[in-house]
């Protein structure tokens, strides 16, 4: 709803991939709706505006723009369906966003058959429990057997097949060391504050850079280049902006803070254009290393794997996964064991909003070995951007590693969760 609608009921909607915006306005009631693979997106609203959003089933966070907190009258009793969770937890981050929803949990909704569009909820969904009510699923549209007949059968979106809320659910890595934000009682645990914070090193396996550069499992690495590390996000963009050049790290072990300092190490550059790369060119075929075979799991849809080493960039889609997949995964076979310095991806910014970049490459030396993480890659392709190109390289010039097969795996990039149109994959 746009631009100033007021004392509107807004009830038993089911949404099928779009949520419900309410722009500036007074006194709606927004109750008992289904917002499928996306959620509320409360856009600009008055202070006082008396609004209400209350048991709804949301399936992503809250999607605001500049609302006041708290939100309305009453922001409360929602559920955030996370599909296969056991117990059900509050919903920490809708009341961090709305600053209310104290009764608003994360959950599995229990849809009675989502695959078949039947979105009503069994008798022991918690959501019941805060008060929803299962409403018509077959009363949708327009009603005449005339107007039934000639009616347009909707498109249902693809099930999401993996828990959205992250809950350590997708683990997150630097220099292959598996990494956490700190969290309630862990911060005393490291003996730091709040404000401090830092990141958490859970694993760093041996012969990991982590592992090469003196850190241990447990570490807590605060700053890097004297700016704070308190969300793997600035870890990681921190890494990343010091281009090379060394990183003096701060880090707790043991209570007690220590530095060093860390030269031989994993980055990522990324360059977005609306036509040719400058940074980042399409490497020729001389220092490439060539590509035996691609493979996908689950399958891509629209072009063949092949076009994603041709040598070329298209405007297209390219190979690429259903919206709605996370982890899709593809696999590079180089024939042999190589050692590998520099990885290069790009995409094309199909549709406007294909363009970005999210995925983590993983090297793999065989078989029954399990996969090591290289690098995440997480790059937002800019308003009139038409190409994205990223580079994994290392900050002494030396190699990543040696593997044979390496995996790029990509995670949704837009809020249609649609995954990224990838045009060509280097390796040298
Ligand atoms: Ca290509």
């Amino acid at each position: 709803m746009d631009d100033g609608p007021s004392n509107y009921h807004i009830y038993n909607n089911l949404c099928l991939n779009g949520g419900i915006k309410l722009r500036e306005g007074f006194q709606r009631i927004c109750e008992n709706n289904i917002m499928v693979n996306n959620s509320f997106h409360p856009h600009v609203w008055y202070k006082n505006s008396q609004d209400v959003f209350r048991n709804n089933i949301v399936f992503t966070e809250y999607k605001p723009i500049r609302v006041p907190t708290p939100w309305g009258k009453q922001c409360d009793l929602n559920v955030w369906h996370n599909p296969g969770m056991k117990d059900t937890s509050p919903a920490v981050q809708l009341q961090k966003q709305s600053a209310l929803d104290a009764g608003s949990i994360i959950a599995d909704a229990m849809f009675i058959n989502q695959a078949g569009g039947d979105y009503r909820v069994k008798e022991d969904s918690p959501a019941i429990k805060l008060g929803f009510k299962n409403f018509a699923m077959d009363k949708f549209g327009v009603q005449t057997p005339k107007l039934k007949s000639i009616a347009k059968t909707p498109v249902l979106p693809a099930k999401w097949t993996k828990p959205q809320v992250v809950m350590g659910a997708s683990a997150i890595y630097w220099q292959g060391a598996s990494v956490k934000e700190l969290s309630g009682e862990e911060f005393s645990a490291f003996g730091v504050s709040k404000e401090q914070g830092g990141i958490h090193l859970v694993t760093v396996p041996a012969k990991s850079f982590a592992a090469l550069a003196g850190f241990q499992k447990g570490d807590l690495v605060q700053t890097i280049n004297e700016k704070a590390t308190k969300t793997t996000t600035q870890l990681l963009q921190l890494t990343n902006e010091a281009k090379g050049q060394p990183l003096e790290i701060q880090y707790v072990r043991g209570q007690k803070s220590r530095k060093m300092v860390m030269t031989n190490y994993v980055y990522v550059e990324s360059e977005g254009t609306r036509s040719e790369f400058k940074r980042i060119p399409l490497l020729g075929s001389s220092p490439k290393l060539a590509i035996e075979a691609i493979t996908t799991a689950p399958e891509t849809s629209n072009q063949p794997v092949a076009v994603l080493y041709d040598g070329k960039i298209d405007q297209n889609y390219g190979p690429v996964f259903q919206n709605g997949t996370k982890n899709g995964t593809y696999i590079i076979d180089l024939g042999r064991m190589k050692p590998i310095k520099e990885i290069r991806t790009f995409s094309f910014d199909m549709n406007g909003s294909r363009g970005s970049q999210k995925f983590t490459v993983f090297g793999v030396t065989d078989k029954n070995a399990k996969p090591v993480p290289i690098a995440m890659v997480n790059v937002n392709a800019r308003e009139g951007d038409k190409y994205v190109a990223s580079k994994i390289v290392t900050a002494g010039r030396k190699k990543l590693g040696s593997y044979r097969w390496l995996h790029w795996v990509v995670e949704p990039v837009t809020r249609l969760n649609e995954n990224t149109a990838f045009q060509e994959f280097q390796i040298r």
